[in-house]
């Protein structure tokens, strides 16, 4: 074995196997290992990353985001994330056989340069959170409901449906530029957060069932400046089926 000690990047492979163990027993922990990697076929691979196909064709969602917009959003947007990931974690060893969720879980204990890491945190949270994105949508006025179980949950965190509704459109609207609002299993209960840029919160411990993206790529050419139209007309394309999946594992 190399010195690790000539070489900080290089990480024994002791140390490489007690890590994996802590990153799983974390994604345990939180859920994650069995929603995100288990329900987002793309998210349980490890490098080279790769797009996944949307589950519907790219006007499916319109008028609510147009078909331009989606477009855009998946084949360049998102694949330039896959891409500068795969980039990223090319020539670090360490990290090989990590999945997306390893990393983002993972990302303060990543034993790789700051410019990687931060390209990592960048791109691999751009990766995971549109994977979520494209996965709690569909086509407006499509029949899906809260499970149950979901619709309980909600209720103990925020009272109702409607004021649960108000609280996420609210963190999503007012996120300072660009970012993210998130319905996450946060230990025993249901909250909302919002990140900046592509902060992820898997990279918080947490486990979102939901995500809305508020980067103006995401609805300027429908809405311009108009971000709380957007929000309040997102509520259409909501897949609750899909959540209840994400919610029930
Ligand atoms: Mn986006």
């Amino acid at each position: 074995m190399q010195d690790p000690t000539l070489n900080p990047q290089v990480v024994p492979a002791v140390d490489r196997r007690s890590f994996l163990r802590t990153s799983t027993a974390i994604a345990a922990t939180v859920g994650l290992a069995s929603s995100l990697t288990g329900r987002l076929s793309a998210e349980t691979a490890s490098a080279p990353f790769t797009l996944p196909a949307l589950p519907y064709a790219y006007d499916a969602l319109s008028p609510v985001i147009d078909e331009k917009t989606m477009t855009i959003h998946h084949a360049k947007h998102h694949q330039g994330y896959v891409d500068k990931l795969n980039a990223a974690v090319k020539d670090q060893s360490s990290l090989s056989g990590m999945t997306v969720v390893d990393l983002l879980i993972s990302l303060d204990k990543l034993q790789v340069p700051a410019d990687v890491k931060t390209a990592i945190r960048n791109n691999g949270g751009g990766h995971a959170n549109h994977t979520l994105f494209w996965a709690v949508m569909q086509a407006p006025k499509t029949s899906s409901a809260p499970s149950l179980e979901l619709s309980k949950a909600i209720q103990a965190s925020w009272g109702s449906m409607d004021e649960f509704k108000a609280a996420f459109s609210k963190a999503a609207a007012t996120q300072f530029g660009s970012g993210w609002a998130w319905l996450v299993v946060d230990g025993s209960k249901l909250s909302i957060v919002a990140t900046a840029n592509q902060d992820s919160p898997i990279s918080m411990g947490k486990r979102p069932i939901l995500g809305l993206d508020v980067w103006e790529h995401a609805y300027y050419l429908n809405y311009q400046n108009r971000r709380p139209d957007y929000v309040s007309a997102w509520w259409d394309v909501v897949n609750w089926d899909e959540v209840s999946k994400l919610y029930s594992v």
